[in-house]
């Protein structure tokens, strides 16, 4: 009979704590990614024409992470490494190959949606969320319904090259574009009723090329108001062989002299303010069906980019930079409980995985190799001993901290920028006697460990490999 109570009452208790629990619900996810977009939005102000009124809004309702930087300038390591909580120097996944599961380091460990999976979310995604098969992490895949998206039959703007490096008006509709059909599906995910709570990717493919959006969002930036980014023509004088090798060589972005001279800088321009715009555009479509949805209150949400991109900034195109224009990304983390703040601590996208795991009071993993932010989301001044780390193949590093940038190549060469004076990384300061102490404690931060390069043949690759020949 006391034993027959005993079960009674564990029994009380137990559906006492479960109706506790369905009190406050566990909250859901919703993390959007976009394809090379730099600091050219509204809120970072990296281009004075930015125009992204949805970026910005939810900017205004979270923490912006301003000085936030991806671990690699190249989309697959950068991935790899948020997904899976490590730094490119442990997997050896370095550049565009290979896939995070022929990593010996990575092959076995969860993805962050698969650690959501776990513990009874919903998973779902829809674009680019991976660099590649996407579908493997996710429980329900909307496809990437033609990623890059649709191409004439013959490139616009630069006739010779990579048949992705383009740019201009095309196609002619919206419903054309991948990144449209992406947020329609997130947003019909949003619309549904779900007995579980999810984890919801949605992964926009441009600003990455080809620079190719609807005639509407070239209207909103017209060429002849574009204006350039700001170039020092003197800049690469105090900058190795090494680094300019290493960011030039055996890259298939367009050379900054071609560009100037076919007179497409400011077409160039005005296509990637277009694509960025287009994809704040599709950004705006989620967050619209997420605050007409009864998730409104309860999901966090994270947008992120996956590395930066030059437009002619040191004279040179695309990613794979160690500079704030290749490593800078734009990272919002909004969350229900917290006040909307800006931070200015150096933030990584490493630090996503284990700040939603804090966020959603899942159990932490102490493999991680990055930080949760939340202190950060409660006080954005709070001290912060984490520097942001960013390599491009082993012995290529860059340290960034809440004033400075430090670089330190293979061959030994060094960098180090003040950006409270020096906000373009213009001025090498690395032999200035003034910068030798705060020198010595960023060089410190450079991790000793490093595995060899996994893969081969991708332009990092050669660009690694072409630098290194001279050494
Ligand atoms: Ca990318
Ligand atoms: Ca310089």
């Amino acid at each position: 009979m006391v034993w027959r109570r005993l079960c009674g009452m564990l029994l009380l208790v137990t559906v006492a704590t479960e109706a506790a629990a369905a009190d406050a619900p566990p909250p859901n996810v919703l993390l959007i990614s976009i394809d090379d977009l730099n600091d050219w939005t509204g809120c970072l102000g990296g281009h004075p024409q930015a125009m992204t009124p949805n970026i910005d809004r939810l900017a205004k309702r979270g923490t912006l992470f301003a000085n936030a930087h991806c671990q690699s300038p190249v989309c697959n390591p950068s991935r790899a490494s948020m997904m899976t909580g490590r730094y490119p120097h442990t997997s050896g996944v370095y550049f565009l190959n290979p896939d995070l599961k022929q990593a010996p380091v990575l092959k076995d460990l969860k993805t962050l949606p698969e650690a959501f999976a776990d513990q009874g979310y919903l998973t779902m995604g829809v674009g680019k969320i991976f660099h590649t098969g996407d579908k493997r992490f996710f429980q329900q895949y909307g496809g990437n319904n033609g990623g890059f998206g649709p191409r004439p039959a013959q490139k616009l703007s630069q006739p010779h090259g990579h048949p992705l490096w383009d740019w201009g008006v095309y196609p002619a509709t919206n419903e054309e574009m991948p990144d449209w059909k992406a947020s329609a599906w997130a947003a019909a995910r949003l619309g549904e009723s779900h007995d579980q709570p999810f984890f919801l990717a949605v992964g926009f493919y441009r600003p990455h090329v080809p620079m190719y959006a609807p005639q509407e969002w070239f209207d909103r930036h017209p060429r002849a108001a574009i204006q350039l980014p700001v170039v020092n023509e003197k800049d690469r004088d105090d900058l190795s062989q090494y680094a300019i090798d290493l960011t030039n060589r055996e890259h298939v972005s367009p050379e900054h002299q071609w560009v100037q001279s076919a007179g497409q800088w400011e077409h160039a321009v005005q296509s990637y303010l277009a694509s960025v715009t287009f994809a704040d555009h599709c950004v705006g479509r989620v967050l619209d069906a997420l605050d007409a949805s009864p998730y409104k209150d309860n999901t966090i949400v994270v947008l992120f980019s996956d590395h930066g991109f030059h437009l002619g900034e040191k004279q040179r195109w695309a990613k794979r930079s160690l500079w704030e224009d290749g490593t800078r990304v734009p990272l919002i983390v909004s969350a229900p409980g917290f006040e909307p703040g800006e931070c200015h601590r150096p933030a990584e996208l490493i630090d996503v995985y284990p700040t939603l795991l804090d966020l959603a009071n899942l159990p932490t993993d102490d493999q991680q190799q990055g930080q949760s932010l939340v202190p950060l989301m409660k006080n954005p001044e709070a001290r912060w001993g984490h520097p942001a780390i960013t390599s491009f193949g082993p012995g290529n590093y860059s340290v960034r901290t809440t004033r400075y940038r430090y670089i330190e190549y293979l061959d030994g060469s060094r960098e180090f920028y003040d950006h409270s004076t020096d906000p373009h990384e213009w001025h090498n300061l690395i032999d200035d006697p003034g910068a030798a102490e705060a020198v010595t404690y960023h060089a410190q931060r450079v991790p000793q460990k490093q595995r060899e390069v996994l893969g081969q043949n991708s332009t990092g690759h050669k660009a690694y490999a072409a630098a290194n020949s001279k050494l």
